[in-house]
């Protein structure tokens, strides 16, 4: 590892980090606020959608962004065995990452961009705020380029081989989200910092909004692949079971690239002036995404069931109690997964046409989301952290019964919290919306499904809370390590001399997934492009 690559990598953990732990403390306030106790101004906030603004935002973008680059770029030194192509790539991805938060934060904390993380008009914020948030994403485009060109540099060095397969899936995450981000990059540039800026008078909200699903589906994949990437590679590994085989990997990666971006219509099948059809064309593609979801499920439980079982497991289940539960990173990833049964189960009735029509815009949606990106994917960097925070420090995990009481907590934390959010959610509870504050207080009752809500929602602060004990504890009092720590990568019964060249032409399935996108999107944004000269001016909120 070369020490200038290492420092922006530690350095975007640190930020990913500090946005996990103040977007986090945000959560409280909103869970209390389901029962009556609004605690906003206690918290310094000027209102309950500030800092569900700064929650929003602090962890859908700054914890995950930063946290992938720094994660991937470091698992894809370990896949190509050599460094990144550019350390000037990756030290600018530290410094955009630490300027688009900081113009960000500036935003967000003196009320200039109080819009959410769907910042989409005609919510309108401070340019700063936009300027930010796109340095967030040119943070992670330069990621991305540094991944393509490490990988065409190992390939260079090894011609005719197979990519090594720890490279290949970190290098497929960012070329989905490259592929992915293209939505949000014109509707920045083009639409909202000149729109801020006063220089566009008008901007019209259907088409930023289409836009802006564009990114914002595929942005969960982007979200949930860094996971993936540590359950099929390296819990196995962790648990002593083999993977069964590197073509499934490779697959379930780039059915992944193939078939996350043409999904974001799912999000407005309640929108207007939209084609039914093109609607029923996203519903395909998103139940196609389902599938790469299924076969992880099945190949990471094959290779937990391989691992128990070495380990002495018997009988049908016996070789569920054998994985090594008592080690934190393997057991807060293992809670992580189970969660995501049913984050993604409750992500199926979201994509389904009509039941959408029934939990659309109700908090059955955090109730989805905080299974998934707020516990599959944040549960799973928690416990990769447990290695990787002592494999950059040097320094050995300390209090691991608090590391595994965070976890557990959590777990049960989130599954209260979802449970209250999805049944009110069914009830038509809205989301989005101070429930503790007139009018709501007046119209909701704090009944039981709004209790779990507060109380699990409290467990997962608390949790959050241990976690950075542990942080904390190991960072600056953590016994050092007499040998140095390795990247955990798991065995493949069948490796890659069995994969077919095909699965490795990452330039022909980037070709598949544009062409699905145009054809998921060009009916649609040609309805919409010769609107936009003529849309009226509109009320700005
Ligand atoms: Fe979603 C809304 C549909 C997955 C996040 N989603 C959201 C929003 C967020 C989000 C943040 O179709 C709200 C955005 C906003 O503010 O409006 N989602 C889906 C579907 C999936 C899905 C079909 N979502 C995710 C993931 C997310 C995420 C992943 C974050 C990381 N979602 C929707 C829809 C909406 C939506 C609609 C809009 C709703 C509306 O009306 O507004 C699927 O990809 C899910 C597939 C997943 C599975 C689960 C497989 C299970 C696995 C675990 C295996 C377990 C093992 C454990 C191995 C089928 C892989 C073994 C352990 C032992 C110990 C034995």
């Amino acid at each position: 590892f070369l020490a200038e690559q290492l420092w922006p990598i530690k350095g975007q953990l640190v930020l990913a980090l500090i946005g996990l732990a103040i977007g986090g403390l945000m959560g409280l306030m909103q869970a209390l606020d389901r029962v009556g106790i609004v605690i906003y101004k206690a918290m310094l906030m000027q209102t309950y959608y500030q800092g569900l603004t700064i929650h929003g935002v602090l962890l859908a973008f700054l914890f995950t962004f930063a946290f992938s680059n720094a994660f991937v770029s470091l698992v894809a030194i370990r896949g190509f065995e050599r460094p990144l192509a550019s350390t000037f790539l990756a030290q600018g991805a530290f410094w955009t990452m630490l300027v688009g938060t900081l113009l960000a934060a500036y935003a967000i904390l003196t009320n200039q961009a109080t819009v959410l993380f769907t910042f989409y008009a005609p919510m309108r914020a401070s340019s700063l705020f936009f300027l930010g948030a796109a340095l967030l994403v040119i943070s992670t485009l330069l990621t991305a380029l540094n991944l393509v060109l490490t990988r065409r540099a190992w390939q260079r060095e090894h011609p005719g081989e197979r990519t090594p397969l720890l490279g290949f899936v970190g290098v497929v995450t960012y070329v989905m989200w490259a592929l992915a981000s293209l939505g949000v990059v014109v509707l920045v540039v083009f639409f909202l910092l000149p729109w801020s800026l006063g220089w566009l008078k008008t901007t019209d909200p259907q088409f930023n909004r289409i836009l802006f699903w564009y990114t914002g589906h595929a942005i969960v994949y982007f979200w949930l692949m860094p996971a993936y990437i540590s359950w099929y590679l390296m819990v196995p590994r962790q648990v002593g079971g083999r993977v069964f085989s590197d073509s499934l990997v490779r697959l379930a990666f780039i059915l992944l690239l193939v078939f996350s971006v043409p999904t974001g219509l799912h999000h407005q099948y309640v929108d207007p002036g939209i084609p039914t059809v093109m609607k029923v064309v996203h519903l395909f593609t998103t139940f196609s995404v389902v599938f790469p979801s299924l076969v992880t499920a099945f190949t990471v439980m094959a290779a937990l069931e391989d691992g128990g079982r070495a380990r002495g497991g018997t009988g049908l289940l016996g070789w569920i109690w054998k994985l090594p539960w008592g080690d934190p990173s393997v057991a807060a990833q293992l809670l992580a997964m189970l969660v995501f049964i049913l984050g993604g189960a409750t992500g199926i009735v979201n994509a389904s046409y009509n039941l959408n029509n029934v939990v659309h815009n109700t908090s059955f949606v955090p109730g989805h989301f905080h299974m998934t990106v707020g516990t599959a994917v944040t549960l799973s960097f928690i416990g990769i952290s447990y290695w990787l925070i002592p494999f950059l420090t040097g320094r050995e995990l300390m209090g691991r019964r608090l590391a595994l009481a965070q976890a557990w907590l959590w777990f049960v934390g989130v599954l209260l919290f979802a449970r209250g959010q999805i049944a009110a959610g069914l009830l038509g509870e809205p989301r989005r919306s101070s429930i503790g504050e007139a009018p709501y207080r007046d119209l909701i009752s704090a009944g039981l499904d709004n209790w779990l809500t507060a109380i699990g929602g409290t467990l997962m602060v608390i949790s959050g809370l241990l976690y950075f004990i542990v942080v904390l504890w190991t960072v600056f009092a953590g016994r050092r390590l007499t040998q140095p720590l390795e990247i955990p990568v798991a065995e493949m019964r069948f490796g890659a001399r069995e994969t077919s060249p095909r699965l490795d032409q990452l330039g022909f399935w980037f070709l598949i997934a544009v062409i699905l996108v145009a054809i998921a999107y060009i009916p649609t944004i040609l309805l919409y492009l010769p609107l936009q000269s003529v849309s009226p001016p509109i009320k700005v909120y």
